[in-house]
């Protein structure tokens, strides 16, 4: 598949972290969660969303995946990384991954990113997850998601 630049970018970062999945552009909406279950035609809870915060105090991006059907409690993160979390806007986000908002993918990013998992994903034998732009998905099974992020699973909801 011939891929927009975006999308090549995070193809070659699942190439170089040693894994096979492949991206794909498709004509319909995949900026949110609910319009990626649309257009992929799979259940909301296996749609990654891919969400930036920051460390209160450190001001250290923090990324957080997230199954579709969840929304992050944000105490429950901050418990996991020992300070509190403050909300990043669209510039910040797209400073440290390199990618706008509705196309953040869980890797790939300009720097390397603290990384927590929402436990739920892993319910999911397969799941989906933004590559680059609102177009540009790509799936793999859940399980691969802890060692294609270095993320670690807790508990989100
Ligand atoms: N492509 C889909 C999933 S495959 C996607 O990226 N969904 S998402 O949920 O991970 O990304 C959208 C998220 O971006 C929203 O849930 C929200 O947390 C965040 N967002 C949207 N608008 C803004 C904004 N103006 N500032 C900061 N964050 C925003």
């Amino acid at each position: 598949m011939n891929l927009s630049k975006s999308a090549q970018r995070v193809q070659d970062a699942i190439i170089a972290a040693g894994c096979k999945f492949s991206v794909v552009e498709l004509p319909g909406s995949t900026r949110t969660a609910d319009e990626s279950a649309i257009t992929i035609g799979c259940e909301l809870g296996q749609i990654v969303k891919s969400l930036i915060f920051k460390g209160k105090e450190s001001g250290k991006p923090v990324l957080v995946l997230v199954s579709g059907k969840n929304r992050v409690k944000e105490k429950r993160v901050a418990q996991c990384l020992g300070e509190k979390l403050s909300k990043a806007d669209a510039d910040f986000t797209r400073t440290v991954t390199g990618f706008a908002i509705g196309g953040i993918p869980p890797l790939g990013h300009l720097e390397p990113l603290i990384t927590f998992i929402d436990e739920d994903l892993l319910e999911y034998e397969t799941v989906w997850a933004a590559a680059g732009t609102p177009h540009a998905v790509f799936s793999l099974p859940s399980y691969k998601l802890p060692e294609l992020t270095s993320g670690q699973v807790i508990t989100i909801k």
